[in-house]
């Protein structure tokens, strides 16, 4: 192949490999309106949120009083029609509504609401994963949850597009908190650690596994985290994460860096950035090599020792260009670094969605990334004269896109 051909081969290829979306905040559509969908969902994201209120002066608290239809006017205004929306998450918006085949040029936002009142939800996925060309879609599950609880202990019948992944932020990082719910759901746990409490948090574990039927147990933590360390969240996953993984052969994904409510007047858009200690991760990894990880880390600064870390221990497979890496520049960066240092044992993306539409978007910003350092990397392997083949990169792509994702939970 030329390295034209390559390079069109490679785009093509990536273009059309369904993707294993391994991590966002969409539901399965028996959750209802759990499932966001539509223009104001698309207007509301919290990272267009935060962006708008760089232009606001008006009070935080008046913001917030507004209906979702009357916020979304406010962001459209600030963010759209008073300045040009060169932001990413601006951006999104329009490649959404352009994928769609509607006209953004019009810049008309009651005819895009009256537009996406047309569909219904079950259809609307279904264009969804057709535009954006995903096969399957982790959501975040939390048994601690109030809204989507109920769903799971009422039961319904699956969409296998969905599938599961058991989230437990509130178990690792309020602990005193989480020992009560525990206790009132019939667990028993003392806050001290005392008598059964590992085992019972075990059970609660393997119940809510089964019950989601998780592909993987997840958490967020913050840059202090360490480990080992005479801490509450240590403790856990040394004692009751840790085995809990290894007889249910779950992997533990890790997204650390995150610094929860610098402004919390921003509600769900007031989470920061800070970097973290790789060496916590190296030292799990090495003390359990039975277990095994995902990571994806918040900091830029983290994303070179991280990429280290997957060379010395294969029970570690990193993922993502994680919320403010998501980002081109920040997706060209770091896919070219994991592709040079551990080759194709890497998922470079998830979307992170909390919007359906946003499939759409998020997978169109990263797949021409991802293939355009891809080509570079094949062009590299023509110039000594190892030739790729269609079906090569074809393998290779899958992998990438969700393929090695499966296979590493599959080991
Ligand atoms: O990217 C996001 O939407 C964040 O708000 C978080 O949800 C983050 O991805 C997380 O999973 O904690
Ligand atoms: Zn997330």
């Amino acid at each position: 192949m030329s390295t034209l051909a390559i390079r069109q081969t490679v785009t093509e290829v990536v273009q059309k490999t369904p993707v294993f979306d391994i991590h966002t905040h969409l539901y399965d559509p028996a959750f209802g309106n759990l499932l966001l969908w539509g223009i104001d969902e698309l207007l509301v994201y919290h990272y267009l949120v935060a962006e708008s209120f760089r232009w606001m002066d008006a009070p935080y608290d008046r913001f917030w009083a507004l209906t979702k239809e009357q916020q979304a006017d406010a962001i459209w205004e600030a963010l759209f029609l008073k300045h040009s929306p060169i932001s990413e998450a601006c951006r999104g918006v329009l490649t959404v509504l352009n994928q769609l085949g509607l006209d953004v040029n019009k810049r008309d936002l009651p005819s895009l609401r009256k537009w996406f009142k047309q569909w219904k939800p079950e259809d609307y996925v279904t264009r969804i994963c057709e535009l954006a060309n995903v096969r399957k879609i982790a959501m975040t599950n939390s048994p601690f949850d109030d809204a989507e609880r109920p769903t799971w202990d009422r039961g319904f019948t699956r969409d296998a597009r969905f599938v599961a992944a058991l989230r437990i932020d509130p178990l690792l990082v309020d602990w005193p908190n989480a020992a009560k719910r525990l206790a009132g759901w019939g667990y028993k746990v003392s806050e001290d650690f005392s008598g059964q409490t590992f085992g019972e948090v075990r059970r609660f574990l393997a119940d809510w596994t089964k019950k989601f039927d998780a592909q993987y147990c997840m958490v967020s933590l913050p840059p202090e985290f360490d480990f080992p360390a005479n801490t509450a969240t240590s403790q856990l996953i040394e004692h009751a994460i840790m085995p809990h993984g290894r007889e249910h052969g779950q992997a533990f994904a890790l997204m650390i860096g995150v610094k929860r409510a610098v402004n919390p007047q921003l509600q769900l858009a007031g989470d920061s950035v800070g970097a973290a200690d790789v060496g916590a991760v190296e030292r799990l990894c090495a003390a359990f090599p039975e277990n095994k990880f995902l990571c994806t880390m918040l900091a830029r600064e983290n994303q070179h020792a991280l990429c280290i870390a997957a060379r010395k221990f294969r029970n570690l497979h990193i993922f993502g260009c994680w919320w403010f890496l998501n980002v081109p520049g920040m997706i060209e960066e770091i896919t070219r670094m994991r592709l040079e240092l551990i080759g194709l044992s890497v998922t470079p993306q998830h979307s992170d969605c909390r919007v359906l539409d946003q499939l759409t978007y998020k997978w169109a910003h990263s797949r021409p990334i991802i293939a355009n350092v891809l080509a570079d990397k094949y062009e590299d392997l023509a110039a000594t004269g190892w030739q790729p083949t269609r079906s090569e990169i074809e393998r290779d792509v899958h992998s990438l896109l969700g393929g090695a994702f499966e296979d590493f939970l599959a080991r």
